[in-house]
């Protein structure tokens, strides 16, 4: 086996099919969609299918708006300032609430506005690692709260939040709720007729579509101000030309992505408890976050005595690609943000791993890397426990 790729909250392979079904826009059908000649029309009826697939992938209403974007961040970003320019400047709401364990398009959005003087107040976890629905609500003050976001599922421990809950808290305090949907969609059902949010964002890079494609939710009777001003398009809340090929990807990988989601229930999760199990066989392991409270598809694992950076290497060597949290901050030497939200002991907080698996995961690469981590441990293992280090 040469390489197995285990990092899918990174980023996933683009599903072939959705490859073939942008390959058109690039060559034969190329026009900018806001061209009033045959080579701008022709390309409408596909980003209506295309529009079509993403309402009906996360059960968006009718008068919902779904803004198609760039990438998540540019989502996240665009909700948070949004608020930030409407409520706080305008309408004086002082306070925004976020959580501890935010990737960090929205963490570092957050830190933007409270050196602008806004008042953040960061919800902690609870011991199973998310954010308790009464936490919130102690928290929410509809005179002072002027936004909401929370991680629906989170990025290094696939761990999933009570959105459902946070939806009616906000609703009955009159408070907009934005969900960080990122590593929900694809892997577990995203309905928005029954998760109560006004702002949603997702990433198709995520659920097997291209990158630099995104779409940010708004229910019905939200108001957004651009982060980008210019042409009209997306009606005027976000300038710039339709990538008419990544929305068309888009779509479809969300279509895809949803007929898959009894197979991410059963068989990725299959898979991912296979690793699990045999990971959990190892000495001194800790898996963080109840199996039955993450998205199929994640494990993170903290190997005590085992430095992050020094098993993503010795992993990497063997061929399997796995990550120590987030990839956003894998150049950072912070501790990872779940295990400090965790209060996970100090000297565990750089020996994490994360595993993430796809529908594109097979069992010989589990079988595989299930080798690869025992040899890994064992000699890293072996390093540290001899002063003559023969191996480095
Ligand atoms: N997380 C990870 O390794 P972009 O890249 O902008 O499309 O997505 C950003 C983003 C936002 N929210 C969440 C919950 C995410 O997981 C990500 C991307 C990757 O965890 C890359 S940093």
């Amino acid at each position: 086996m040469e390489r197995v790729y285990l990092d899918n909250n990174a980023t996933t392979i683009v599903d072939p099919a959705v490859k073939d079904a942008m390959d058109p826009f690039f060559t034969r059908m190329y026009g900018n969609p806001n061209s009033l000649h045959s080579f701008g029309t022709e390309l409408h009826p596909y980003m209506k299918i295309a529009l079509d697939r993403l309402y009906s992938g996360i059960n968006a209403g009718d008068e919902d708006d779904i803004i198609i974007n760039s990438c998540a961040s540019e989502g996240n970003n665009t909700v948070i300032k949004s608020v930030y320019f409407d409520s706080v400047l305008k309408s004086g709401k002082t306070q925004m609430i976020t959580s501890s364990i935010e990737h960090p398009a929205v963490s570092k959005t957050y830190r933007f506005l409270e050196e602008l003087g806004v008042e953040v107040l960061w919800l902690p976890v609870n011991k199973d690692g998310i954010i308790h629905p009464d936490t919130l609500r102690s928290a929410i003050d509809p005179d002072k709260t002027a936004l909401v976001s929370i991680i629906w599922a989170n990025n290094e421990t696939g761990l999933i939040n009570p959105v459902q809950e946070y939806g009616e808290i906000c609703r009955e305090n009159g408070v907009p709720l934005h969900l960080d949907g990122v590593q929900a969609i694809g892997k577990i059902p995203v309905d928005m007729k029954k998760v109560y949010a006004d702002f949603m964002t997702f990433s198709a890079h995520k659920f097997h579509g291209p990158k630099g494609a995104g779409g940010l939710y708004v229910r019905e009777g939200n108001h957004i101000t651009p982060l980008l001003h210019g042409g009209e398009q997306m009606a005027g809340l976000r300038a710039g030309t339709v990538n008419t090929a990544f929305m068309v990807g888009m779509g479809y990988a969300l279509e895809l992505a949803v007929q898959n989601l009894e197979f991410e229930a059963v068989e990725v999760r299959r898979l991912r408890d296979k690793l699990e199990d045999a990971i959990l066989e190892i000495e001194d392991v800790e898996i963080i976050g109840r199996r039955d409270i993450r998205t199929p598809n994640t494990i993170l694992a903290s190997f005590r005595g085992i430095e992050g950076e020094a098993f993503l290497w010795d992993l990497n060597q063997r061929g399997v690609a796995a990550s120590t949290g987030s990839a956003c901050a894998s150049e950072s030497l912070e501790s990872n943000p779940t295990f400090v939200a965790m209060d996970i002991a100090a000297e565990l907080a750089h020996t994490g791993m994360r595993f993430s698996l796809s529908r594109y995961t097979t069992e010989d690469e589990i079988d595989y890397a299930i080798d690869a981590v025992k040899k890994s441990v064992t000699r890293l293992r072996g390093i540290s426990s001899t002063s003559n280090n023969e191996y480095i």
